[in-house]
């Protein structure tokens, strides 16, 4: 069963970011799809929950230099 979740991203200032994370973390285990948006700061992410977590995700991002939470 493939849960989402919204993770609030802090520090994305072009496309290449969006883009930049979007592959990152499509090539993560356990990602279904993610879409980043640079409007909204912020990524909706598909997982499945028995391979990763939304905090798993957010620390992925956060070590690619952005700051990044789940969104509460
Ligand atoms: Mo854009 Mo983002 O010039 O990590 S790629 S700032």
């Amino acid at each position: 069963e493939t849960q989402a979740c919204l993770i609030d991203i802090v520090g994305m200032t072009c496309m290449s970011c969006v883009r930049n994370i979007e592959s990152n973390i499509t090539g993560t285990p356990g990602i279904v799809n993610i879409k980043v948006s640079l409007e909204k700061n912020n990524a909706l992410v598909q997982y499945d929950p028995s391979v990763t977590s939304p905090k798993d995700i957010a620390d992925k991002i956060d070590s690619m230099g952005f700051e990044a939470k789940v969104s509460a």
